[in-house]
């Protein structure tokens, strides 16, 4: 039985070789590199795989996608109808929440204007507020904004989240259209972590980010994003930045990645841009991760963390 590899943005020997070790009696090939028979292939690691590709695997039963977003995907028209499996990892969920902290306290500690001061050499203490006079609202309150709630709150923010429908969570929950505007008129610090699908496209614009709290105590709203570019107009956030009705923002995703040199963001005042590396997916504990379903799966328990086709993630 062959393991397919089909990844070409990422550096997949590493992929390979994990898969290797943590499911030694397999066959692996890479898309690509390896010579195989489509025929062969039961089960497919994918993270961008050229459209078409799955379609043409007439034995596959099972599409691994070595990230948390599915969004491009469930873009290929001819996706074959297979279960398709998101990755969820506590490793992913580590790096997440270290990219959001850092971006947050980035923001809340004044990082970018005492960067500014030091290159000036100018020695002058700014007013603090504390965390706990700081409201954070996490957008998308799925696997990984649970995680970083929770450091968060260690830290003494206050959390509220956003999510499309009621679930049990540790911070209260503002649920779909109706609840938008509540949350976000509370919110000084807007994480967010939703999936790119059908309804969140577009989701970060003008009105939403005049939706935000103007009475906090940083003296402006937030905006940190690393869920993907497609949740943003960019054009919304630069004029949002310059006007200063966006106090600051940190982005991890774009519309276009790379980002390219001549894109106005770039020059953007108080925006932290970093290059969709918030929470790199590693081969080491994904490919674990991908080993053990398939044993379950071969054992005749159901698959974890399938994604919803018809909800976009
Ligand atoms: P989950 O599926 O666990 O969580 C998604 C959350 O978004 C859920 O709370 C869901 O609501 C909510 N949501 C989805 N659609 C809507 C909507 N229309 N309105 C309101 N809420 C909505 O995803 P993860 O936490 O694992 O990952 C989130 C995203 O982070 C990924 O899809 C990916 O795009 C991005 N990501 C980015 C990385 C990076 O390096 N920049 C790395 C990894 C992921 P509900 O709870 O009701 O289902
Ligand atoms: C992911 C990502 O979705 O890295 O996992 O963006």
């Amino acid at each position: 039985m062959t393991i397919l590899v089909a990844a070409p943005e990422l550096a997949t020997t590493p992929w390979a070789n994990a898969l290797r070790r943590y499911a030694p009696d397999r066959r692996v090939v890479v898309h690509g590199t390896d010579d195989y028979a489509p025929d062969a292939v039961r089960y497919a690691l994918v993270w961008r795989p050229p459209q078409g590709l799955l379609a043409g695997l007439a034995n596959l039963e099972v599409i691994f996608n070595l990230g948390a977003g599915v969004d491009a995907l469930l873009a290929d028209p001819s996706l074959p109808d297979r279960p398709v499996v998101r990755l969820v990892d506590q490793d992913m969920a580590t790096r997440m929440g270290e990219w959001i902290t850092l971006q947050v306290l980035t923001h809340h500690r004044q990082a970018l204007d005492y960067w500014r001061q030091q290159q000036a050499r100018q020695w002058c203490e700014r007013e603090q507020p504390a965390a706990g006079a700081v409201r954070v609202g996490l957008m998308g309150y799925g696997v990984l904004a649970a995680h970083c709630a929770r450091i968060l709150a260690a830290i003494g923010f206050r959390l509220h989240g956003w999510t499309r429908t009621h679930r049990a969570a540790d911070v209260p929950l503002y649920v779909g259209p109706s609840e938008r505007a509540a949350f976000l008129a509370q919110t000084d610090i807007l994480v967010v972590l939703l999936p790119l699908t059908a309804h969140t496209r577009g989701i970060l614009d003008a009105d939403l980010l005049a939706g935000l709290a103007r009475d906090g105590a940083l003296g402006g709203p937030i905006l940190v994003n690393a869920g993907r570019g497609g949740l943003q107009n960019e054009a919304d956030i630069l004029a949002a930045l310059r006007s200063g009705a966006l106090r600051g923002a940190s982005l991890d995703v774009f519309q276009t990645e790379p980002l390219p040199p001549d894109d106005p963001l770039w020059a953007a005042p108080n925006l932290v841009i970093t290059p969709h590396c918030a929470a790199v997916s590693q081969p080491s504990s994904a490919a674990a991760i991908v080993a053990e379903q398939m044993a379950r799966y071969e054992a005749g328990a159901p698959l974890a963390c399938v994604v919803e086709r018809g909800r976009g993630y």
